[in-house]
């Protein structure tokens, strides 16, 4: 063995809530191979082996330092087979064939622009693929009957798919912060997502609203979405109630993974215009029209009941890797269910009023919002 290479990991946990993973990493090259044959996976609709892809690269994210031959990667966990060739292979040849063959195929290219179309999953941008549509274009132009939410996609296509930076953000956040304010002093406003874990850009904003008065938060979507609508500041937005039932015992156990919080997935028109009012991200967007000084950016709302708080913030900060391992581990090791709305320990209820508590429940070392970037 060459000398000097081997990682002087003494051992890596499994689960990636056990480890900390931070933004900034040493392995981006091999990370980012495997990402691409994640989506591939998940874009095929098999989440297993997408899953198995995300492990991988979430490990390697994990390390303390860069990866240059696969001895160093022995006794390492999360790495299956199909992860080590394709790593093997960016470690000799620089790249995969496969990742090569995925970035350049027809339906790869394909299945990533029609399901960057907001309002388009996996199963739609498939069906449309085989009838030969590979482009919003080619979409407009085929007279298929879009829905509202896919019609607002294709109409904001490109600026939807400009990654939201920090200060788009933090304008967002003071005009939600305002809507928040005007209809419901008191209440409270956080940043989850991915902007809470540090990073500079998203794909969407997203925060989580509550009110330290169980109760009060309750019918309190409709009233901010009224106020932005009033207002000006949304192009879209469709809200979904709060169908969670609640008991003596606490909140009801998760039927499935699927948050039940009052939501609102919008459309914002945010100002860019650096003589606007309170805002100034000072960026041009460039349309068909010419320029002009605002841009469409995807921002998601959540209220929860401040019982909940705690579980709302942990399980959307993310990442989503993070939180299905989370919950995997909470399964596995210890016997619990977790979901955004509470934690169990069989039949009990277990109260937390802060992310420290959640992961002291579930006998984990505490992870910060910035290492959770699995
Ligand atoms: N989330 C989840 N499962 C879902 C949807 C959301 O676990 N089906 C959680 C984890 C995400 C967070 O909510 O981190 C926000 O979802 P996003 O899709 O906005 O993801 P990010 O904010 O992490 O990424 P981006 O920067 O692309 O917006
Ligand atoms: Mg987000």
């Amino acid at each position: 063995e060459k000398p000097g290479l081997e990682l002087t990991v003494v051992s890596v946990p499994s689960y990636a809530c056990q480890r900390h993973t931070p933004l900034l990493h040493h392995n981006t090259i091999l990370t980012d191979a495997l990402s691409i044959l994640a989506e591939n996976a998940e874009l095929s609709e098999n989440e297993g082996r997408g899953v198995a892809f995300r492990r991988a690269a979430a490990l390697l994210k994990s390390l303390p330092q860069e990866v240059r031959g696969a001895e160093q990667l022995r006794g390492l966990p999360c790495l299956g087979e199909h992860s080590l060739r394709v790593i093997k292979e960016v470690l000799e040849d620089g790249v995969s064939h496969e990742v090569e063959t995925t970035t350049h195929s027809e339906q790869f290219k394909a299945m990533k622009a029609l399901t960057g179309i907001f309002g388009v999953g996996a199963k739609t941008a498939d069906r449309w693929f085989r009838e030969g549509i590979h482009t919003p274009s080619n979409l407009q132009r085929s007279g298929h009957t879009l829905n509202r939410a896919q019609r607002a996609g294709v109409c904001y296509y490109d600026e939807l798919n400009l990654p939201v930076t920090k200060p788009e953000a933090v304008a967002i956040g003071q005009i939600v912060e305002r809507a928040v304010h005007a209809v419901l002093p008191g209440a409270e406003m956080t940043l989850i997502g991915g902007f809470r874990r540090g990073k500079q850009t998203g794909h969407d904003v997203d925060f989580l609203i509550t009110h330290p008065d169980e109760g009060r938060e309750e019918g309190l979507m409709p009233k901010v979405v009224s106020w932005l609508e009033a207002q000006g500041f949304l192009l879209y937005q469709k809200t979904t109630g709060n169908s969670y039932l609640e008991s003596k015992e606490g909140p009801a156990r998760p039927a499935s993974n699927m948050d039940r919080f009052e939501r609102c997935f919008s459309i914002f028109r945010l100002s860019t215009d650096n003589e606007g009012r309170e805002i100034q991200t000072g960026r041009e967007i460039q349309t068909g029209e010419g320029p002009r000084s605002w841009r469409a950016v995807r921002v998601d709302l959540v209220v929860s009941p401040y019982s909940q708080f705690a579980f709302a913030l942990l399980g959307w900060t993310g990442s989503k890797l993070f939180e299905r391992e989370l919950r995997r581990w909470a399964i596995h090791e210890k016997a619990m269910t977790l979901s955004s709305h509470a934690l169990y320990d069989r039949k009990r209820y277990l109260r937390a009023s802060s992310e420290e508590e959640i992961f002291a429940h579930l006998g984990l070392e505490y992870i910060p919002p910035c290492d959770r970037n699995a």
